[in-house]
């Protein structure tokens, strides 16, 4: 259960588009307060977290955020933050990150999540480990009873394994689809030059950890956007106002 949240839903839950984008701003503005002077940050991907980088871009103007540093987890995110005007460094360039935000697609009652909507997920798995401190940031949208009701699982896949790779998650229980651009012409290629196929479970997850490990031995996969464990704590909008902790 959620205690003082909105109720998590089994479908997909309708929320006015223009209210969305009012929770993700005020979920946004406050997961950087809880960013800290000179703190390596990891800066997540997608609409939310593009959002607090904006934030940060605010107060590096303001002067505050003295000696922080942004790692982008995925082009997006190094263009906005260098748009915006966040200090950045890569990721093999620092010892350590103290601080990530990112966003979801899906967040259950254990703060598991479902991530790759943007097919970011590999790096975005990569920068959300190493933190030191991971906080997701989601409108109440976002909140499920089990993963996998409304959001397919992500997995990244080199191209030239695809179709081993397509009957290893079907034995899984999976029902996978290649990711197509949005013209329908062909496949949605990652930052790294990978395919992405959203695979639906319609068995349901029961449990996640055990699945994301089973993905990711499937050679030819990359990185599947099961986050378990990942999150330290979930940064909720609600259309009451409240940012909730899950
Ligand atoms: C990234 O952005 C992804 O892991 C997730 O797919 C998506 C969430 O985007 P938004 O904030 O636009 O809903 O964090």
């Amino acid at each position: 259960s959620y205690p003082g949240l909105c109720k998590a839903s089994s479908g997909s839950p309708t929320i006015n588009p223009g209210v969305q984008v009012s929770l993700k701003r005020a979920v946004a503005k406050k997961v950087v307060e809880l960013i800290k002077p000179g703190m390596i940050v990891g800066l997540g991907t997608g609409s939310t977290a593009s959002l607090a980088i904006e934030e940060m871009g605010k107060l590096f103007q303001k002067g505050k955020l003295k000696d922080v540093v942004g790692v982008g987890m995925s082009y997006q995110s190094k263009v906005l933050a260098r748009q915006f005007g966040v200090k950045t460094a890569d990721l093999n360039d620092v010892n350590t990150i103290d601080f990530a935000f990112d966003g979801a697609d899906e967040v259950d009652s254990s703060m598991n999540l479902i991530k790759g909507g943007g097919a970011a997920h590999t790096m975005t798995k990569v920068v959300d480990t190493t933190a030191k401190q991971c906080v997701i940031i989601v409108d109440q949208s976002k909140i499920v009873l089990e993963l996998g009701q409304t959001f397919p699982v992500p997995v990244e896949v080199l191209p030239q394994a695809i179709s081993p790779v397509l009957r290893r998650l079907v034995a899984l229980g999976g029902v996978p689809e290649i990711r197509t651009a949005l013209r329908k012409d062909g496949p949605v290629i990652t930052d790294h030059g990978n395919m992405v196929v959203d695979v639906r479970f319609p068995e349901g997850i029961k449990d996640p950890g055990s699945l994301e490990r089973d993905i990711n031995m499937i050679p030819g996969v990359l990185e599947n956007g099961l986050f378990v464990g990942v999150a330290d704590s979930v940064l909720v909008a609600t259309q009451d106002g409240e940012d909730i902790s899950v």
